[in-house]
């Protein structure tokens, strides 16, 4: 499968990791929205939010247990956004699960 995130977790794609355990990986944006902007991804290849199940629920819970602390090393804990697009109408373009964290500045209220 040609999966760009794919490629960034096994390392044949270079990326800026800010974080790694054993499930996800988090990297820098390649065209940040906000001084701080990652991804986090999970290892797995997993389409989307969208294709949640009990078999990799535990995926996404490595995700979102991890994002208190990659924001915190960022420097933007308790005042940050996260974001995970769906499919086409969602904004979706890279069709590899991922939570934005966006941060470093006082974001619009504004979600579309
Ligand atoms: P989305 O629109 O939610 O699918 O966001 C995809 C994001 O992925 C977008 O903000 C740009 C980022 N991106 C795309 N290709 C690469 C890449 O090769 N490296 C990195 N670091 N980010 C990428």
């Amino acid at each position: 499968m040609d999966c760009i995130f794919c490629g960034i977790v096994s390392g044949s794609i270079p990326s800026s990791k800010v974080y790694e355990d054993e499930l996800c990986v988090a990297f820098r944006d390649l065209n940040p929205q906000a001084p701080v902007h990652v991804l986090v991804v999970p290892k797995k290849h997993i389409a989307s939010l969208d294709e949640v199940s009990a078999e990799n629920a535990a995926d996404i819970a490595a995700i979102l247990t991890a994002i208190p602390g990659i924001a915190s090393s960022l420097g933007v804990a308790g005042g940050y956004r996260v974001i995970t697009n769906i499919g086409e109408n969602g904004g979706q373009t890279v069709k590899h699960l991922h939570f934005h964290i966006l941060g470093g500045v006082k974001l619009s209220e504004r979600l579309n």
